[in-house]
């Protein structure tokens, strides 16, 4: 590494585990000694990932409100506010899970406008294999429009390498199927098979991290209409509130009824999710949980082990529905949970809405 930060960015659609990639390699990093910032980013504010992040110690700066190819200098600013007291040598970056054409509008913006000089790492696109199966093989559509579809493959023929990620949960002849897939739709692109869960795979990804070259050139054609319309399918919903008990209670135990009954109402509603996440906080521990599509069950991917009479949550769901449907849901759900549980929910903040056109600060084909 020379001596400009090295910048990493690590994109892949909702709900790929580019969250859980990043706490790894910040890890990795600051294991090694080295000064590691990150920034995260969302349409909206109260991230859970920021949150996440914060919780594991790392210096988080959060670009909310719009995505980095949208709002390029609020994405620079943050670095150089995160980089105020002390430089970073790594920045790590996570994008906004339904963006694509980042090469064109964050990558080489970076190295060809911005005056601070970065050391631009490969660009990495995560890969969650059944996204991989329903797309690249075909395997029905269910969950996912044509213009979901399109941004989807658009990440991925920007990605200077492309990286296949749950191997935990597969057989190695899926494994090896989808990597097969992988290769005939993108051929020039290399690819990392790993678990950001269990670490397996994680030495080959740090090695990719690390290579020096030009990187981030793979800048294509994109239909910003259908980029767009894409985007818009989505309801985004980010909400803070207080969950309130007259007895103790199990944050842990919450938070799944909390994941279940929402999982349960997007299914009867026929609305599939793309991701929800919710995290609960009491006296500096949290606990985390998410669900990353209908078909999938809610896991507690964080738990706390906390129990008591108050705590925070917030929440983040990424739906395929109106963003007023997707309010009623959600506040219908903390309402029935809030019953059943003899907890009473207050919501703080809630944000609801689809995300607009995306128009880039600089776009540098
Ligand atoms: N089994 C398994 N789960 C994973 C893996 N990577 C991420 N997850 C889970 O997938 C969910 C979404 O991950 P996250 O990192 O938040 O995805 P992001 O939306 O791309 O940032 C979380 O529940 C993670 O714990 C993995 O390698 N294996
Ligand atoms: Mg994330």
């Amino acid at each position: 590494m020379n001596d400009a930060p090295r910048f990493v960015m690590i994109g892949g659609f909702l709900g790929a585990g580019k969250t859980t990639t990043i706490a790894r390699l910040a890890s990795h990093y600051r294991a090694q000694g080295k000064n590691v910032a990150i920034v995260t980013n969302d349409q909206a504010a109260d991230l859970v990932d920021t949150l996440l992040l914060r919780a594991q110690g790392f210096d988080v700066g959060e670009v909310a409100g719009s995505c980095f190819c949208c709002n390029f200098d609020a994405l620079t600013g943050t670095v150089e506010s995160l980089s105020a007291e002390q430089r970073p040598d790594v920045v790590l970056a996570e994008p906004v899970g339904s963006c694509t054409d980042l090469v064109a509008t964050v990558i080489r913006p970076l190295e060809q406008i911005y005056d601070q000089s970065f050391d631009i790492a490969p660009y990495g696109v995560i890969i969650k294999p059944s996204h991989g199966q329903k797309i690249l093989g075909g395997e029905g559509q269910r969950g996912f429009s044509p213009k979901a579809e399109y941004i989807f493959r658009k990440q991925l023929e920007e990605a200077d390498f492309v990286i296949l990620n749950r191997i935990d949960e597969l057989a190695a002849e899926d494994v090896e199927k989808l990597a097969g897939l992988l290769a005939e739709n993108y051929p020039d692109t290399p690819l990392i098979r790993l678990s950001a869960k269990s670490g397996q795979g994680f030495e080959a990804l740090q090695e990719f991290v690390e290579l020096q070259g030009q990187f981030g050139q793979r800048v294509m054609d994109v239909d910003y209409d259908v980029y767009a319309e894409g985007e818009a399918e989505l309801g985004w919903l980010n909400c803070q509130a207080v969950l309130q008990a007259a007895e103790a209670m199990d944050l842990d135990q919450t938070l799944m009824q909390l994941l279940n009954s929402l999982h349960k109402s997007f299914v009867e509603q026929e609305v599939e999710v793309a991701h929800l996440k919710v995290i609960g906080m009491a006296d500096g521990v949290y606990a985390v949980s998410n669900l990353v599509s209908n078909a999938d069950q809610p896991v507690l991917s964080l738990p706390s082990a906390w129990s008591g009479s108050q705590a925070e949550l917030v929440i983040n769901a990424r739906v395929a529905t109106s963003p007023e449907a997707l309010e009623r849901l959600v506040r219908d759900t903390l309402s029935a949970v809030a019953e059943n549980t003899a907890a009473q929910i207050q919501v703080r903040a809630l944000q609801c809405f689809r995300p607009g056109r995306p128009v880039p600060t600089h776009r540098l084909p």
